[in-house]
């Protein structure tokens, strides 16, 4: 029924045992049983929408198990996942929309009015945070047990798009091959079996979330406490009955401000995963001496999948992202050359795990990914004499706030749009809780340009995250010979201003 590569087919293969895979507070468990039946239903209802082979699925939802049978159901249907953070605008979405030309849009009931007119012939279908919406009706019509739609190796699963440093966000086209060979060996090295209870509170529309803890997780055959977010006392109430945390820092720096979390609360753990922004060694070191676990901290990407990872056995080493996963080649470059050990270079890696390229993007995906198969990271780093990865930093211009990225390029152009700006400059200071958090320095010509001002101009436009948490005012901006802002010593300048 499956063909051995397809993605839906090893899930359900290890998934199709009888084990919870959800707990959510006032609701009833979801088999694993339960789980692919409705996902197969899904599958039919997309495939009676007019979905065929290949086509795109665009997703802007709030996280849900119907989320998460809305994903499989589409692999299932042969179709390509294209999720959506609900924070875009409505602004953001018709960018995505336009440039994907989705068969199927998926959006909350409360946002149809504003996004059915941007799908442009695209079947529209309604989903709510309650599992409510017109999808699930559509799908509680048909009958389960559709046969999936052989895919290849190469055929894609999956689009999620990075934004890019000089304007138009990127798809990075994931197949089916990048996710199921990835999930295996993170399922293999972090030793995930059906014994295993993951508390999975992240959101499911980024790589960390979906192809990491929910593919990781299916494949094991592990329980899951599906919490809707990041919840405190959630997660220290859940730790006792489960095994496994994946998280961003700001999951483990705010739990460490909670006076729940203790050696005897986490007891019952094995493993505590971070990544996707760098996690602070003071960090790592304060979890260890409250809950007697090291953090074992890995590195990553949306067109990689997971590159590297800390060891389950032997030194965990703060600070570093550990060693490169196994079929996964690293290396460090200095443009064409290979730089010597210890010495700091730009990343690149190669192995099944690396995309297939940027959607409709063939210029772009020629600069950052080689003939040969090497991807150019664009993150900046050493190898140490033991073989491990440190992440110095970054080639590209990005601040990474609570772990979702934020290119200052798209935000500087929006601010610049504001009448009376001149100019700006968007960098990311550190911030106690997001790590970094995003700064703009503006330059005005109109004093009456206030940092309100600034803000509600954004607010219709740019996903919350995005936006600057603080405003400066510059009489000009630092520039160096060449008359390029000195973004470095502006990083300096405003690197206090959240304490
Ligand atoms: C929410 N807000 C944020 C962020 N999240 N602002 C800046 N940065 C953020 N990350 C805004 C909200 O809109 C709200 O705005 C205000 O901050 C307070 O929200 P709060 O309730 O405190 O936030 P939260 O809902 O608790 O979320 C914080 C969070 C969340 C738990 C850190 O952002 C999160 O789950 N982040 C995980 C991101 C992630 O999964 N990244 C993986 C990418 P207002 O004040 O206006 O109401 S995949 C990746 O990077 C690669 C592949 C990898 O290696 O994994
Ligand atoms: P994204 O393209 O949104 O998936 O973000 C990927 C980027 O997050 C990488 O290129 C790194 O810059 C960063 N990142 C992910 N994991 C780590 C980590 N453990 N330490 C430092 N940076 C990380």
């Amino acid at each position: 029924m499956y063909d051995d590569n397809h993605l839906a087919h090893r899930l359900a293969r290890a998934g199709r045992a009888a084990a919870v895979f959800a707990t959510r507070p006032g609701l009833p468990d979801m088999t694993y049983g339960e789980l692919f039946q409705g996902a197969e239903r899904i599958a039919a209802a997309l495939r009676a929408a007019g979905l065929a082979p290949g086509d795109r699925v665009a997703v802007q939802v709030e996280k849900s198990l119907e989320a998460v049978q809305l994903y499989l159901g589409t692999v299932i249907a042969g179709g390509v996942f294209l999720p959506l953070n609900p924070a875009y605008t409505v602004r953001e979405v018709a960018y995505f929309l336009s440039d994907a030309t989705p068969r199927v849009v998926v959006c909350d009931p409360a946002r149809e009015a504003e996004i059915a007119p941007l799908s442009d012939g695209a079947s529209v279908f309604t989903l709510a945070a309650d599992g409510t919406g017109n999808l699930s009706s559509a799908a509680a019509a048909q009958a389960p047990g559709i046969a999936a739609v052989p895919r290849g190796a190469g055929d894609l699963a999956a689009i999620l798009y990075t934004s890019g440093t000089t304007g138009r966000s990127k798809g990075a086209m994931l197949s089916h091959g990048n996710l199921a060979s990835n999930s295996e060996t993170l399922r293999d090295v972090w030793r995930f079996t059906d014994r295993d209870v993951l508390i999975h509170a992240l959101p499911i529309f980024h790589t960390h979330g979906l192809f990491v803890a929910t593919n990781v997780a299916l494949l094991a055959g592990a329980a899951v406490h599906f919490l809707p977010k990041f919840d405190a006392d959630a997660i220290i109430a859940a730790l006792p009955a489960s095994t496994a945390l994946m998280g961003v820092p700001t999951f483990y720096t705010r739990l460490l401000d909670h006076p729940g979390l203790t050696r005897e609360a986490a007891a019952h753990m094995r493993l505590f995963v971070s990544g996707s922004a760098p996690l602070l060694v003071d960090t790592h070191a304060q979890w260890e001496a409250r809950t007697g676990h090291r953090i074992l901290e890995r590195y990553g990407m949306t067109e990689t999948n997971m590159n590297t990872s800390n060891p389950y056995e032997g030194e965990r080493r703060p600070g570093t992202v550990g060693f490169p996963l196994p079929g996964v080649e690293l290396r460090i470059m200095d443009g064409e050359r290979e730089v010597a050990q210890g010495e700091i270079g730009v990343i690149e890696v190669r192995g099944p795990n690396v995309f297939q390229g940027y959607w409709q993007m063939p210029e772009k995906t020629a600069e950052e990914l080689r003939p040969d198969g090497w991807f150019i990271t664009g993150d900046q780093g050493y190898l140490d004499a033991d073989g491990y990865v440190t992440i110095v930093g970054r080639a590209k211009d990005m601040v990474i706030s609570g772990g979702f990225n934020v290119y200052p390029k798209e935000v500087e152009t929006l601010i610049d749009a504001v009448p009376g700006v001149r100019e700006s400059a968007v960098i990311g200071a550190p911030h106690p809780d997001l790590g970094e958090a995003v700064v703009a320095v503006v330059v005005r010509d109109d004093d009456s340009v206030t940092a309100a001002r600034i803000t509600e101009a954004l607010s219709e436009e740019l996903a919350r995250f995005k936006q600057p948490r603080y405003i400066a005012f510059l009489p000009e901006l630092p520039r160096n010979t060449m008359g390029k802002v000195q973004k470095k010593a502006l990083r300096e300048d405003y690197g206090a201003v959240f304490g």
